[in-house]
């Protein structure tokens, strides 16, 4: 195993547990503000994911986001692309059904970079995880909008095999609220992500006490 590979799985032994995965999709506030809440809530995972950003500006923002979290126990994750995640120095890539595949990712990233894959059916799950996925997504749990084109809802029952039969983890997405998080926590999810909830945060206190309760509720879930 060469050191870059060996770093890999260090990481993913790390990652077994990273809790509430952040993503920032047109927040209220500032790239730099969401990231420094989340540095100093110790979150695990914090992806870019803006569509509606050219390739420049995906990169100042990554460089933006990069400059709280880097040296900290926040990853930051580049959604979608394996050039732009390897030029901005990203330490996690996060792969969509559309995407280059896995493999041709590796070829761009290297062995050292963790990769994550979206799944939106067991099937697809199962082929992440026999593809070499470092962790996967599995959604939408309920229907969103914040997804232009939502794959169909895939529901309780469905997140509760994947994560039965997951060995990596299991980032649960979409339609998730303070209100319905009990179900998803009751499913076995230990790495719930909600977007719309965070990212319409107006102001930092509220994205703080925001974050703040969810990593409560996920660690006494935890507890149970
Ligand atoms: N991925 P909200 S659902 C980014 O199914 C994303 O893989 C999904 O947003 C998937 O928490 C989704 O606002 C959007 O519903 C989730």
């Amino acid at each position: 195993m060469g050191a870059s590979e060996r770093k890999r799985m260090g990481d993913l032994e790390r990652m077994a547990d990273f809790g509430l995965y952040v993503i920032i999709t047109s927040p209220r506030l500032s790239y730099r503000q969401v990231a420094e809440v989340c540095v100093a809530r110790g979150i695990g995972m914090l992806q870019l994911r803006e569509k509606g950003l050219d390739d420049k500006g995906l990169l100042k923002a990554a460089a933006e986001i990069l400059a709280v979290t880097r040296g900290t126990a926040t990853r930051f994750v580049m959604n979608d692309r394996a050039d732009l995640a390897f030029l901005a120095g990203a330490d996690v890539l996060h792969l969509g059904q559309g995407d280059v595949s896995l493999a041709d990712a590796r070829r761009i990233v290297g062995d050292g970079m963790t990769i994550g894959l979206s799944t939106h059916s067991p099937e697809q799950a199962r082929q992440a995880i026999a593809d070499g996925a470092d962790y996967i997504g599995f959604g939408p749990v309920w229907p969103t909008p914040t997804k232009t084109v939502p794959d169909p809802a895939v529901g309780l029952e469905q997140l509760a095999e994947v994560i039965g039969f997951s060995p990596v983890p299991v980032v649960a997405i979409g339609g998730i609220f303070p209100e319905n998080l009990d179900g998803v926590l009751a499913a076995g999810t230990k790495n719930p992500c909600l977007v719309r909830h965070l990212m319409e945060s107006p102001d930092v206190e509220t994205l703080d006490s925001r974050i703040a309760e969810l990593q409560s509720r996920i660690n006494n879930n935890q507890k149970l």
